[in-house]
């Protein structure tokens, strides 16, 4: 994500159009009339991505990254998953924090039992740009926490992504809520493992302007040519965007109900997440932090949290100020810019393709309540 408060900061104000205006306005850029997006229910959405009694198997692909943070313990927290692996990127902060931060997370959590492997420490073409300045230098919003005790495994990311995968064809859903570096590079390692993921809950992208830019979210626009290729590689991807995480402003009353609680996945989340209110406060910032990342998560552990519309999702790569945008078609033509004079003569397909669905709506007293009261239970941590 990146900007935990981008809202209340107003680092990026767009260009104003509001995000009906800019789905209407994307359909009518695709040649077709204006309506109203057809919102999927949770039921539908699980009818998609599928269900079983048992866990679910999930690898999180993370940059932690204070929203990362809560979205980490609140899976630990959730007996619905199965956490088969970590697998720290560089994003908010560069590797040599995020890796040993999910460490500690899990450590924090009571889980050294899952394995974290080391992922990529830049994106595939791109320097790195970090977010620091919104999730302190630590990427725990400078909140202090021992040292973690255990290592990661031999493997790297992409390794244990594939092994993980593997073993478990059809049954492994990946949330990635950082850029989504690592599994473009376990995709390539291993062309056949798309067919095997089950499905992807992603942190990332927008039809509602960026964050970043006015056309990016932080994780596409950190790495678009891998989210194009994450996009474009046929796996059954539920988009969580800024559309939807906008909403998840933790209040103050939330904060308080983590520190009041005494376990310690509650205790940490609460020092973290207050560590950036005060910082909010300090800089005169209505509003609290945007736990954008622990969306993903929820929409997997309960679909009616969001309404999703299926989208062919395009990332944008090429842009001198616009690469990582994601541009939402929700119909034929998929128009692309004009071609130049001696470029190829196909502005457009006919062909309509969803590859995603994306949610456009979020019940956020329903997510808050799961959030804060999954951390707070203190299920799955110790004491
Ligand atoms: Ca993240």
């Amino acid at each position: 994500m990146g900007f935990l408060f981008e809202d209340s900061l107003g680092h990026v104000s767009g260009d104003g159009v509001s995000r009906r205006q800019f789905i209407t306005r994307t359909a009518m850029a695709a040649g077709a009339a204006a309506v109203a997006p057809r919102l999927l229910s949770g039921s539908t959405l699980m009818e998609q991505v599928g269900t079983t009694k048992s866990p679910q198997r999930v690898i999180i692909d993370a940059d932690p990254g204070v929203d990362d943070a809560l979205a980490i313990l609140l899976a630990a927290a959730s007996p619905e998953l199965k956490i088969e692996g970590v697998t720290p990127v560089a994003g908010n902060v560069p590797l040599e924090l995020t890796l040993p931060n999910a460490l500690r997370l899990l450590e924090i959590a009571g889980r050294t039992d899952v394995p974290v492997a080391t992922g990529a420490s830049r994106p595939l073409t791109r320097k790195l740009i970090t977010a620091s300045y919104a999730h302190g230098e630590n990427g725990l919003g400078g909140v202090q926490f021992p040292d973690p005790k255990t290592k990661p495994v031999s493997d790297n990311a992409s390794q244990l992504i594939r092994r993980i995968v593997r073993a478990n064809p059809g049954q492994v859903a990946i949330i990635a809520i950082g850029p989504l570096t690592n599994l473009a590079i376990a995709f390539r390692e291993d062309p056949e493992l798309p067919k095997m993921v089950k499905s992807i809950y992603l942190m990332g992208g927008s039809l509602s302007r960026g964050n970043v830019t006015p056309s990016a979210e932080f994780n596409i626009y950190v790495d678009p040519e891998a989210a194009q290729e994450v996009f474009h590689a046929g796996i059954p991807i539920v988009m969580v965007g800024l559309d939807v995480t906008r909403k998840a402003m933790l209040r103050d009353e939330h904060i308080k109900r983590l520190e009041a609680a005494s376990n310690n996945s509650a205790q940490a989340a609460g020092k973290i997440t207050r560590a950036i209110w005060n910082r909010m406060q300090r800089a005169n910032f209505n509003g609290g932090p945007v736990m954008h990342d622990s969306v993903a998560v929820a929409a997997l552990l309960d679909p009616s949290i969001v309404k999703v519309q299926d989208y062919y999702v395009e990332v944008e790569t090429s842009g001198e100020f616009t690469a990582g945008e994601t541009l939402g078609y929700s119909r034929a033509p998929i128009r692309r810019s004009a071609p130049p004079v001696n470029g190829p003569s196909k502005p457009e397909s006919t062909e309509f393709k969803p590859n995603a669905k994306v949610a456009l709506d979020l019940d956020p007293d329903k997510f808050f309540e799961l959030l804060v009261g999954r951390l707070v239970s203190g299920h799955g941590t110790s004491a």
